[in-house]
């Protein structure tokens, strides 16, 4: 499998979630800044010019991150990370909807339509109006997610899955974008020390 890598929280969920579930992939660095993403031979790898993408040794490519953590966890030997049974996957898919809705899409847009404006107005359409709004709804969530887990060790309860993963890469990537988490949260603090601590934390 080739796994075509660039900066940016993104890629780095899926190198932490393969790390986490020991899966093996050649890294090709795609230059973002340089907009390799945006041309052939890329688009063809991902139509939506976006990072990451993961390539199957038959050339089948897989895009979008939740996606390929999918696949890598059912193709992959040992303990699943989105879960053994119809109830733990459905609760790992739920969290990770919730975060994705909710959270991370609204502090990257937030991002992208204030900070990251210059490299991102001609990459999208921006609407830099939203960005502080979005940035607000980003934090409200979070607090209401915080709410939800509070008293518990992971995301799902006592089980560690990609929700966990999913949530780490994007609020760790949040302290570099001005959109650092509420330290007065009673839950994602602790819960956060002990993810950063992880091993995977460094892929
Ligand atoms: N929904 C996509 C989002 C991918 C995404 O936005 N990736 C960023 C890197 S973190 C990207 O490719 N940005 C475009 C650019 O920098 O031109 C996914 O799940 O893979």
């Amino acid at each position: 499998m080739k796994f075509y890598n660039s900066v940016g929280p993104n890629p780095r969920m899926v190198r932490m979630f393969m790390a986490e579930r020991g899966a093996v992939a050649k890294l090709v660095k795609v230059d973002t800044r340089g907009g390799e993403n945006l041309r052939e031979p890329y688009l063809k790898k991902n139509p939506a010019g976006l990072m990451p993408t993961l390539e199957l040794d038959d050339g089948t490519c897989l895009s979008e991150i939740t996606a390929i953590c999918e696949y890598v966890d059912e193709t992959t030997p040992g303990l699943s990370l989105i879960g053994a049974t119809p109830v733990e996957r459905a609760e790992t898919r739920m969290l990770v909807r919730r975060v994705d809705l909710n959270i991370v899409e609204p502090m990257l847009n937030g991002f992208r339509w204030s900070k990251g404006l210059s490299y991102f107005e001609g990459r999208m359409r921006c609407i830099p109006e939203a960005a502080e709004p979005l940035k607000q709804t980003a934090r409200d969530k979070l607090a209401w997610v915080d709410g939800l887990i509070k008293g518990r060790t992971f995301l799902c309860g006592d089980r560690f899955s990609m929700a966990d993963i999913f949530l780490f890469a994007f609020l760790d990537f949040g302290f570099k974008i001005d959109q650092p988490f509420d330290p007065e949260l009673s839950t994602i603090p602790t819960w956060y020390a002990t993810m950063a601590a992880r091993p995977s934390a460094k892929a």
